[in-house]
């Protein structure tokens, strides 16, 4: 049964419970990609506890809404996504990179239930995308899919045969979800390679556009609602977001690209987004809950 959370509040303390096994996982692997998984926290909750059709006891059902994470890299986002939602067991999720886990650095969709399409070579997951709703139409099925893209992804000349493909076959249940979150692997997106103006070009190639503050839930859920009835051609939310998003010493700071939390790092991350959760909590790093005059 689709879980179907109508609440904002809700759905953001989904999205922080997304981060904190964000953190957990990445903590426990030692390894992966923190920034580009906590920039889509949001997004994924609102796919997956709002927008989506599916059946976590029956993956392969054959109406399920279809989600494509094109930038395969931010796997511990979707991961936990999927354990929330009830796909397999959350315990699972300690097993993150770990030899032999189906919870691999990138997502393999031959191991693990939920998973659409195995990615992590950039670039490819659009066209995916376009082939699910290809499907969509020829089998008279009543499936959305969506795709989540991001901003140093769309770099990758395959993204744009897709955009022009999509447009050009009128594949209105198709809904692209851009991470703009303005860096990649080396630097900022403006720096390497400046889209903008951004959603003039996918305006150009016919898809309707939307752009939203990609943490805000209000916005995030009105927008997959819009993109639901959008007839005629694809439709693309651009999502502002913030690499790191949640974590104030990751925020914006794209040494976070692909490194793994400390022990220490991942203690303080812990915290802080326990403290986001209940913003009652103590701050260790304000004298570990202790008042001015050392009282509890
Ligand atoms: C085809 C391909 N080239 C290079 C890489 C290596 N790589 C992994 S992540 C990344 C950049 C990611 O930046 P962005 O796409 O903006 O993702 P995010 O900021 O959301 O992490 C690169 C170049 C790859 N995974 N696939
Ligand atoms: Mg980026």
């Amino acid at each position: 049964m689709t879980i179907k959370i109508q609440s904002a509040e809700a759905l953001c303390a989904k999205a922080l419970e997304i981060r904190r096994e964000i953190i957990r996982m990445l903590g426990e692997a030692g390894s992966g990609h923190p920034g580009g998984s906590l920039s889509c926290a949001d997004i994924l909750a609102a796919l997956y506890f709002n927008a989506m059709n599916y059946d976590p006891k029956n993956p392969k059902w054959e109406d399920r809404d279809r989600f494509i994470l094109s930038k395969g890299h931010g796997a511990p986002a979707l991961y936990a996504a999927l354990a929330l939602a009830g796909f397999f067991a959350k315990e699972m999720l300690l097993t993150l990179r770990k030899l032999g886990s189906p919870l691999q650095g990138h997502p393999d969709m031959r191991r693990l239930p939920g998973l659409e399409a195995s990615t992590g070579s950039l670039g490819q997951g659009l066209s995916i995308g376009v082939g699910c709703a290809l499907n969509q139409r020829l089998m008279k099925k009543n499936y959305r899919t969506f795709v989540l893209l991001s901003d140093g992804e769309i770099n990758e000349g395959q993204t744009w045969e897709a955009v022009a493909s999509a447009a050009h076959f009128k594949l209105d249940s198709l809904t692209a979800i851009l991470d703009y979150n303005k860096f990649q692997l080396d630097d900022s997106t403006k720096k390497i390679l400046d889209f903008e103006p951004m959603a003039d070009k996918w305006r150009a190639f016919n898809w309707a556009v939307r752009e939203i503050d990609g943490h805000n839930m209000k916005e995030i859920v009105e927008a997959l609602a819009w993109a639901k009835q959008v007839k005629n051609q694809p439709s693309i939310i651009i999502a502002h977001t913030v690499k790191g998003k949640g974590v104030s010493f990751m925020e914006n700071n794209n040494e976070f690209h692909g490194v793994a939390p400390t022990r220490e790092e991942t203690a303080k991350a812990l915290a802080e987004l326990a403290r986001a959760a209940s913003p009652g909590l103590p701050d260790p790093a304000a004298g570990g809950g202790l008042n001015k005059l050392g009282e509890k």
